[in-house]
């Protein structure tokens, strides 16, 4: 037990405040990339307007159609995002929001009528001293990857070599080999594995071996999937016989979780290409079943669709292979951060990790990070006016322990091997 002093309630606020604001956050899932990944990793004034999220409110007010769009240059298309949602209208969303805090952040102009001056301060930056700088005012000390082996543009790098850094974790993204199997299964054999349409034959062991190959290549610190809402587990389909004998035994057998991301429903709009995704209610029957079945694998969860939030925790209530993780893209809103958050203290305590970044552009983590110290330290400071409420004090040390948890230990934790 503590003996620091306890926390006056009227100091409650301003304390949590400060310890989240002096505590360095793991982004644990993100699609940004290492330098040493060269032109993957996108940055700057015309990557942040032509963000997705961006894209997709841009429809909403102008007349471009996306067949239009998409015939303009990036810095076009930036030009008119930057005119529409900026200059035109009221940046009021929450992704319009961000881009005013990270130009903010960076003692930009944020009223600019032109991108050019933005553009000019970009165009200046280095990222070896810009990088760091980005991780400090997003109060960061890593942003985990996402990397896919059979991404042709990423794979060659991969084999030809790159110097991993610890400030970027890299993670085994293996949407295409459990998603698109028949499209896919072409790329592991021309990379050398025996592998075929149906994953009979030597199909699972030469899987294995991809895996083995690339966890030696990426040193991965777990792998990971999107499912979508229709998700269902077992079936009698090659991705549940997959899933049983090739991805998590190779989780096993290298002592890495696997992330389940599940309740996209892929280019409802295809139009709008990657603004084009949706979100559906998934069964969480397939959570209970997996949780169930694989004792012995770590699972980090993120549902998408708000509906399945609070299955999700009473589900992590009953399977302690279970770690809740993020307010997963459309979820990452503060209304909806703000009701989630409450629900996960109040159903597991500090046994969860609230929130992941999911960033795509470097500077993103700026905003995305204040939005959750700013969204999160109310909540957790009503938890503590609780329970000094309900009879016990708290402490500082209490308080840093708590968010040291919730945003570093649960992670670094359950990404060590067991054995
Ligand atoms: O599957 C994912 O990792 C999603 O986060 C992305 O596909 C999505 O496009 C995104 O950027 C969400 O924020
Ligand atoms: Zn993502």
């Amino acid at each position: 037990m503590t003996t620091q002093p306890s926390i006056a309630i009227s100091q409650m606020d301003s304390i949590v405040g400060d310890v989240l604001a002096g505590t360095s956050f793991i982004d644990i899932h993100t699609h940004l990339f290492t330098p040493a990944l060269g032109s993957l990793g996108l940055w700057g004034i015309d990557e942040l307007l032509t963000y997705h999220y961006l894209e997709a409110e841009l429809f909403r007010f102008s007349p471009i159609t996306p067949e239009q769009y998409w015939t303009l240059s990036k810095s076009q298309r930036a030009d008119l995002v930057w005119k529409t949602l900026f200059v035109d209208n009221t940046p009021l969303s929450e992704a319009s929001r961000g881009v005013i805090a990270v130009l903010d952040a960076l003692k930009l102009d944020t009223a600019s009528n032109t991108l050019e001056p933005l553009r000019a301060y970009f165009r200046k930056q280095t990222l070896d001293e810009y990088v760091p700088r980005v991780f400090r005012l997003a109060g960061i000390t890593h942003a985990v990857m996402t990397n896919d082996p059979l991404d042709p543009e990423e794979a060659v790098r991969w084999t030809r070599g790159i110097e991993t850094d610890p400030h970027f974790p890299a993670v085994l993204r293996i949407d295409r080999i459990l998603n698109q199997w028949s499209a896919h299964h072409d790329a592991l054999a021309a990379q050398g594995y025996g592998v075929d349409a149906n994953a009979g034959g030597q199909t699972m062991r030469e899987l294995r071996r991809f895996f083995a190959d690339w966890v030696e290549r990426m040193k991965p610190v777990y792998m990971a999937v999107s499912l979508e809402d229709t998700f269902l587990f077992p079936v009698d389909d090659i991705r549940t016989r997959l899933f049983r004998e090739a991805v998590l035994p190779a989780c096993r057998e290298f002592g890495l979780p696997m992330s389940l991301m599940i309740g996209v429903r892929r280019l409802i709009n295809p139009a709008l290409r990657l603004a084009g995704d949706g979100v559906g209610r998934a069964d969480m029957h397939a959570v209970q079943n997996i949780a169930l079945e694989f004792p012995e694998n770590r699972f980090l969860i993120s549902m998408l669709s708000r509906e399945n939030q609070h299955e999700l925790c009473v589900i992590a209530r009953k399977f302690r292979n279970l770690l809740p993780f993020g307010c997963w893209w459309f979820l990452n809103n503060p209304s909806i951060v703000e009701e989630m958050t409450r629900e996960r203290l109040e159903m597991l305590g500090t046994s969860f990790i609230p929130q992941h970044s999911d960033a795509r552009i470097l500077e993103q983590v700026i905003y995305k990070w204040r939005n959750t110290r700013r969204t999160i330290g109310p909540i957790l400071a009503r938890s503590y006016k609780l329970l000094i409420a309900d009879g016990r004090n708290v402490s500082r040390d209490d308080v840093q322990r708590d968010v040291n948890r919730l945003f570093r230990t649960n992670f670094e934790n359950w990404i060590q091997r067991a054995d």
